[in-house]
């Protein structure tokens, strides 16, 4: 239990982080904890399981790749402990080999759209959306890439760290210089926490204004994305919910302190309409945003199916 829960708070207080990679530890971490359950009795190995999910898919909210995960190995079937617990591994590793293949393809996919000479402008911290870049480079494309920090969390850090360590020429600017470097940008590229089936995305608080800056630029707004952010719960008409986090993401507690009427507000990601993306890209190909439902009936259909029958097994979950 303790490591069960060990990772749990790891992803809540965002050690681990990015929609990729927590959906990828969740999947891991029901794997472990299927091999470590040391029970022979098949409904209590289910409901051990069953409360594992409900523990890691509680942990963030918004990222729809963390039920979405979660969901596809608790897809396991099996009549003894035995078999459920061979068939949670399997279905936990495919579903971590095919999200890291999904992110390489995206790259691949992406950086056809990179021309050279391109200056890319990018936000957060997105291994989807930096995959694209880094293929470009690696393609021999001259590029220049222009990262915002992220306040509050400055997850730019990460990204620019990333690009240097890659030879790729790269600027860091404040959030709120995004609209002053526009007319430099010739293609913003970015990751996804969710995307509806209406096609908006949502990402890191911050990328629709970007995206707005964007469009009011002409300039194309490329969004990464695998196929396991999209979202079945919004085909059932289901809101996305955004992430409110701590105060003390913004502001310390001691300064907080000091202004007693103002309070602090920190969603930690906000939604790009539709109409502000050219493409998103996922392994499956480049789409145009209003395909988002085809992709989601494609791809998550079982996880429809699911939630709609009153036969399933774990409900909740996505
Ligand atoms: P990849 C991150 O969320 C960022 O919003 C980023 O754009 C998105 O996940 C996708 O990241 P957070 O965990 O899956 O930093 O592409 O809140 O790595």
């Amino acid at each position: 239990m303790k490591q069960l829960e060990e990772t749990a708070g790891k992803i809540r207080s965002m050690e681990i982080r990015g929609a990729g990679r927590i959906a990828r530890a969740a999947a891991a971490e029901l794997r472990d904890y299927a091999m470590r359950l040391s029970v022979d009795d098949i409904p209590v190995f289910n409901e051990k399981m069953k409360n594992a999910a409900k523990l890691l898919a509680g942990t963030r909210p918004t990222a729809v790749s963390l039920p979405n995960a979660v969901r596809a190995v608790m897809r396991y079937g099996g009549d003894t402990v035995e078999e459920a617990r061979a068939d949670v591994v399997k279905l936990a590793d495919g579903f971590i080999m095919n999200s890291e293949n999904a992110v390489k393809r995206i790259g691949e996919i992406g950086a056809r759209r990179v021309r050279d000479g391109d200056t890319i402008m990018t936000h957060c911290n997105s291994s989807a959306a930096i995959s694209i870049i880094a293929e470009a480079h690696a393609q021999g494309k001259d590029i220049n890439v222009i990262a915002t920090e992220s306040r509050p969390r400055m997850q730019g850090h990460l990204t620019v760290k990333q690009l240097d360590g890659l030879g790729i020429k790269t600027s860091l600017i404040v959030d709120s210089a995004v609209r002053y470097f526009m007319k430099d940008v010739d293609l913003v590229v970015v990751g996804a926490d969710a995307v509806t089936a209406n096609g908006s995305v949502i990402n890191k608080i911050g990328t629709s204004q970007l995206a707005l800056a964007a469009s009011e630029a002409r300039t194309n707004v490329i969004v990464a994305a695998e196929t396991y952010k999209f979202s079945p719960r919004t085909i059932l008409g289901e809101l996305v919910e955004i992430e409110e986090r701590d105060a003390s993401e913004v502001i310390s507690a001691e300064k907080h302190a000091e202004f007693q009427g103002v309070s602090v507000k920190n969603p930690a990601f906000d939604v790009t309409p539709r109409e502000y993306i050219d493409l998103i890209c996922t392994e499956a190909g480049a789409i145009p945003p209003e395909m988002a439902y085809i992709i989601i009936k494609d791809f998550l259909g079982w996880g429809i199916e699911e939630m709609t029958s009153t036969a399933s097994k774990w409900e909740g979950l996505i």
